[in-house]
């Protein structure tokens, strides 16, 4: 792993290297890391048609978000495959989410970002505001984490997610100058990324839908309150919830607040 500032690819990790102090220092320092071996390519391959199964079922009842130009986002179920552990809490995911949002870490969404043939790239942005909107932002640890993991290859043709490693700790006036980062992820990896990093979604060049599975997990006190305005961000129903195990549901506690309408 590299501590350049000036990066040529995302720093990279397997899922085992984790709980290494390394994965964390090199998180803190760019803001993101790619996790090579994060789940089996034939269990992405499942993923991915429940995914679109889904989405097509979000569209019918309208209960999408738009994200940019053919570019939607999604709630998915926690259950069927997008039920399974190693998705949000494996043991190596834990240690490294416990040392950089604190044990008391909790889920503030649980879905899918979905752009279709023909999108153009998404507008720079962060995934909030800052904190106190200060110089302050740069310097605070981490509060929110988004977890990427794509349903497709990103690639030039797919679209990859550009960002611009170290955004969390310096601003840059004039990232459109600046080339940033365009991974290309294999199925199988994985990608994490500070809430505070400058990013954007790709062109999808390719004939079919991309689906990335994203978790953004956060300190216990912060809510989301900028991106999930139109749709519910935690669809977990309560017998689905009863029957998770205490860590499991300590990550999904937010799902309470949503039982009252769309979950
Ligand atoms: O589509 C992507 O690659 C990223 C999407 C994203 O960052 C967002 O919608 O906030």
């Amino acid at each position: 792993m590299t501590s350049s500032m000036t990066l040529d690819r995302l720093p990279q990790v397997t899922l085992d290297g984790l709980v290494e102090e390394a994965a964390q220092k090199a998180f803190q320092t760019h803001g993101c890391l790619e996790i090579k071996d994060f789940l089996p390519v034939p269990v992405i391959r499942a993923l991915h048609d429940e995914a679109i199964a889904c989405h097509a079922a979000c569209l019918e009842t309208g209960d999408f978000a738009r994200v940019g130009d053919k570019r939607r986002m999604i709630a998915l179920p926690v259950r069927g495959g997008f039920g399974d552990a190693r998705l949000f809490s494996s043991e190596p995911l834990a240690v490294l989410l416990n040392g950089l949002l604190g044990a008391s870490h909790v889920i503030n969404f649980y879905g899918c970002v979905v752009s279709q043939p023909g999108a153009t790239a998404q507008h720079v942005h962060t995934d909030t505001e800052g904190l106190f909107g200060t110089g302050l932002d740069y310097l605070a640890p981490c509060h929110a984490i988004n977890l990427f993991v794509p349903l497709v290859p990103l690639n030039q043709v797919n679209g990859t997610t550009q960002m611009w490693p170290g955004t969390h700790r310096k601003p840059m006036v004039d990232h459109e100058s600046q080339p940033g980062l365009l991974p290309e992820v294999p199925l199988g990896s994985a990608i994490l990324m500070d809430y505070r990093v400058l990013h954007r979604g790709r062109e999808n060049l390719s004939l079919a839908p991309r689906p990335i599975l994203t978790i953004a997990f956060s300190r216990k006190w912060f809510i989301d309150t900028q991106n999930f305005v139109r749709i519910a961000p935690i669809k977990i129903a309560k017998e689905d919830f009863e029957r998770l195990p205490p860590d499991q549901r300590a990550l999904f506690a937010r799902a309470k607040l949503y039982w009252g309408n769309k979950a």
